[in-house]
């Protein structure tokens, strides 16, 4: 990789896989991407910005040529609980987004990643340490059948047009940068927030639900470790599960209370969000990843826990 976009700069995974990539490779060489320049005033003014709309092929070709880019991070996505709100938007979105990284990819020799998430599978899917390669029925959620249309897309490119294609299944991201963003797995963020501010938070998620989650720091580290793999050795492409950890609210409050001893935890139950995580995996099996590029977790749920809330209580204490 000497030359990125990335597509969806100013959201979760943007936000900081933009200053992680500027980082290794050099500010200039990472040209930020996206259509609302009001959340990536911080990014711009650090690196290349361009008002990109990834739906308009027409400019999003144009920058990918003026930049000479070499690998797109495709991050546009409608998530799953907005995605239910509104799928055909949904879909016009994320599909379009991803064909249109696909095709001027091919067009100008570019890698492209576009990442997947335990939202590509469905309620048929071996819950507990779901398989690599298994059923993906994911037509609960539009969010769910748009991750699964993206890892087929991303393989057809590879195997039709020999587009450097690769993808991770993402479980929940938790990170402090940004606020959540329409996600069935924000609970696990908004958590920590209400721990540190009021000692207290009511849940949408009821008690006993299992999901993958992960720690940015991790994330970003997987995105960098898979695009820089040795291509001979992967025998998948996309899209790679990746795991680190799996809890449900009791878990997470429970590690909350090893630095919050009075937290409280209650409960609101959201049945869309409730319905969309019981059609999820518990937890993944990445042994794949792990056995092709070498993918190892470093942070568990008691060093996330203790980092979030180090980070949260820095960040509310500049905020005042
Ligand atoms: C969501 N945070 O909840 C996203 C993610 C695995 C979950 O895809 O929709």
């Amino acid at each position: 990789m000497k030359k990125i976009l990335v597509l969806g700069a100013g959201g979760q995974i943007g936000s900081e896989l933009v200053p992680h990539l500027r980082s290794i490779y050099g500010a200039n060489n990472v040209v930020a991407t996206d259509v609302s320049s009001a959340r990536c005033e911080k990014l711009a003014g650090e690196g290349p910005f361009e008002l990109l709309n990834a739906l308009d092929g027409k400019i999003f070709n144009d920058v990918v040529r003026m930049y000479r880019i070499d690998t797109i991070f495709n991050l546009v996505a409608v998530l799953s609980a907005t995605g239910e709100s509104n799928p055909r938007m949904a879909w016009n979105v994320n599909i379009g987004a991803v064909t249109n990284s696909l095709h001027i990819g091919r067009e100008n020799g570019c890698a492209v990643f576009t990442p997947s998430s335990i939202g590509a599978f469905g309620n048929d899917t071996p819950k507990v340490k779901t398989p690599q390669d298994t059923i993906q029925r994911a037509s609960t959620t539009m969010y769910g059948v748009c991750k699964v249309a993206g890892e087929l897309l991303s393989d057809y490119y590879h195997y039709r047009f020999g587009v450097d294609t690769r993808s991770v299944r993402f479980p929940g991201l938790i990170s402090y940068v940004t606020a959540p963003g329409g996600g069935t797995t924000d609970y696990a963020v908004e958590i920590f927030h209400a721990a540190v501010q009021e000692g207290a938070f009511t849940c949408n998620i009821k008690a006993g639900t299992y999901m993958d989650m992960m720690y940015m720091p991790d994330a970003l580290r997987s995105v960098v470790q898979l695009m820089e793999a040795d291509p001979a050795k992967l025998k998948h492409r996309n899209s790679f599960n990746i795991a680190a950890m799996s809890f449900d609210p009791e878990g997470i409050a429970a590690a909350i209370r090893q630095h919050i001893p009075d937290f409280r935890i209650s409960y609101n139950v959201d049945p869309v969000k409730q319905a969309i995580a019981d059609s999820w995996p518990d937890s993944m099996d990445d042994s794949c990843a792990r056995e092709e590029w070498g993918w190892e977790p470093t942070y568990d749920l008691p060093a996330m826990t203790r980092d979030m809330i180090e980070k949260v209580r820095e960040k509310l204490s500049k905020s005042k």
